[in-house]
């Protein structure tokens, strides 16, 4: 073989090698679907990182009710500090073009654009694609229940029977009032209506054949009637079998999420669980509330798709009343949904252990300076190391040890790949003797790897402090 030929060769095996590879790129970023080893970081775009002032438009930051210059750029920007949460997934505040003051999403006055705050269309497909780059997926908030309350819809002359009667939801407690109502005076779209189902259906599968989305938060669930969502999901699981919906029904009682589930949304995002954790892991708390809590969890049909919480930006921060030692328990709050079969859902700036009341409090600007030296922050990036070296935390398998008025033990995994997890939301130290299978097992303290407990005749006896999550790993 002459040198040019073997050059010409060269080069040959060189570009099918950069195809492949650029194949392979393009496999990686195809979703998978999700499971309970995701962790979603759920961003209010507007308050997360300006990373476009070009779009700055009508930004007052002294108003918590007013645009902050945080947009879709901002977020790609940032890709790197999410990736070091663990997060494998992002879920952003609806992009659709919302009408003014609408920095949250939820007003939407156009379901085909992407809203000049946040930026381009441009912008969100390379969101995507960074995302995706990264091994992070990404899930778009999503409204089919009302438009924003100037829509030009009640108007035009255009939209006649798209919206339900103009009425308040007085009584939650009844379905009518529920799903026709007008959820806080905005207008409630007539889903009932063919056309209007199909503009909404047609409008959801076109965000993701033009982003490469993963995902779907969907809000205001409860407040559309099921037939709906059954049709919505059916459309899109069609031509996206991975495609994940995590629909946000606010209410505790599992089994009614679970018919919700049964509609077609893979999960939902857990508030029976939610108040169970905020009733246990408090100054005032038991933990018995969040250990039934868990019992209740074998209502869902798939509990470990649902996204697990301990706030978000319809309810204060995690803690926010508990004064001085706020941190404590929303260290042992965080080491729970971390270490429980389901998807974590962090809402943005509670890693570093921000404050905030009740709506708009709770969406102040991310404190990116405390990111540098959070003590929250370095405790959760601990348990996110401890979650991705131990398969037994994003197994399914889960079993409650003991209960009492301030303590929770419970087992993941099993056979030699066991974890135990501890958790002590009381003042007083906790002796517990636990009932583990084996004879002369060890398992060692993950926090302190000094610390070593030994399985005697099936049973394994430990000391858990005041304010203190302990995790075991079987060694
Ligand atoms: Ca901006
Ligand atoms: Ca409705």
């Amino acid at each position: 073989m002459n040198k040019k030929l073997i050059s010409i060769t060269l080069s040959i095996m060189l570009v099918s090698l950069s195809l492949f590879s650029g194949c392979n790129t393009s496999n990686k970023t195809t979703s998978k679907g999700f499971s309970q080893e995701d962790v979603i970081y759920f961003i209010m775009t507007d308050r997360f990182y300006d990373g476009d002032t070009s779009n700055d438009k009508n930004v007052n930051k002294d108003d918590l009710k007013a645009y902050h210059g945080g947009d879709l750029k901002g977020i790609t920007d940032k890709l790197d500090y999410i990736k070091s949460l663990g997060a494998t997934a992002i879920w952003i505040t609806p992009v659709a073009q919302n009408e003014d003051g609408g920095y949250h999403g939820y007003w939407i006055n156009d379901f085909y654009k992407v809203d000049e705050h946040l930026g381009t269309m441009e912008d969100l497909k390379n969101l995507v694609k960074e995302a995706h780059k990264k091994g992070i997926k990404v899930m778009i908030d999503y409204v089919a229940n009302h438009t924003g309350y100037k829509t030009p819809w009640l108007s035009d002359g255009k939209h006649e029977n798209w919206f339900h009667p103009k009425k308040e939801i007085t009584d939650f407690n009844d379905k009518n009032e529920l799903e026709n109502g007008w959820l806080a005076g905005l207008p409630d779209l007539n889903t009932e209506n063919p056309e209007v189902k199909k503009y909404i259906i047609d409008n959801a599968v076109w965000w993701i054949d033009q982003t490469n989305i993963d995902g779907m938060r969907l809000d205001t669930v409860r407040h559309v009637p099921k037939d709906f969502w059954m049709d919505f999901s059916k459309t899109i699981k069609q031509k996206y079998p991975d495609f994940y919906l995590l629909g946000e029904v606010w209410d505790g009682n599992p089994s009614y999420l679970e018919e919700y589930h049964k509609a077609g949304i893979d999960g939902l995002l857990n508030y029976p669980m939610n108040f169970g954790i905020k009733d246990a892991i408090s100054p005032t708390g038991s933990m018995f509330s969040l250990s039934n809590a868990i019992d209740r969890d074998s209502e869902f049909s798939q509990p470990y798709l649902n996204g697990i919480f301990i706030d978000n930006h319809d309810n204060k921060r995690f803690g926010n009343d508990f004064g001085e030692s706020r941190e404590e328990y929303l260290k042992l709050a965080l080491t729970f949904i971390m270490t429980y079969p389901a998807i974590p859902v962090i809402y943005y700036g509670t890693e570093i252990g921000m404050e905030g009341g009740d709506d708009p409090d709770n969406r102040r600007d991310m404190e990116w300076e405390k990111t540098k030296d959070s003590k929250v922050l370095e405790y959760y990036k601990d348990l996110v190391k401890i979650r991705n070296e131990n398969p037994a935390l994003k197994s399914k398998d889960y079993k409650t040890l003991m209960c009492d008025y301030s303590t929770i033990c419970y087992l993941r995994g099993s056979e030699k790949n066991r974890v135990i997890v501890a958790i002590n939301s009381g003042n007083e130290e906790s002796t517990v003797e636990l009932k583990i299978d084996g004879d002369g097992e060890k398992f060692v303290n993950a926090f302190n790897k000094k610390d070593v407990y030994k399985v005697e005749n099936g049973k394994l006896s430990l000391k858990v402090k005041p304010f203190e999550s302990v995790i075991l790993i079987e060694k």
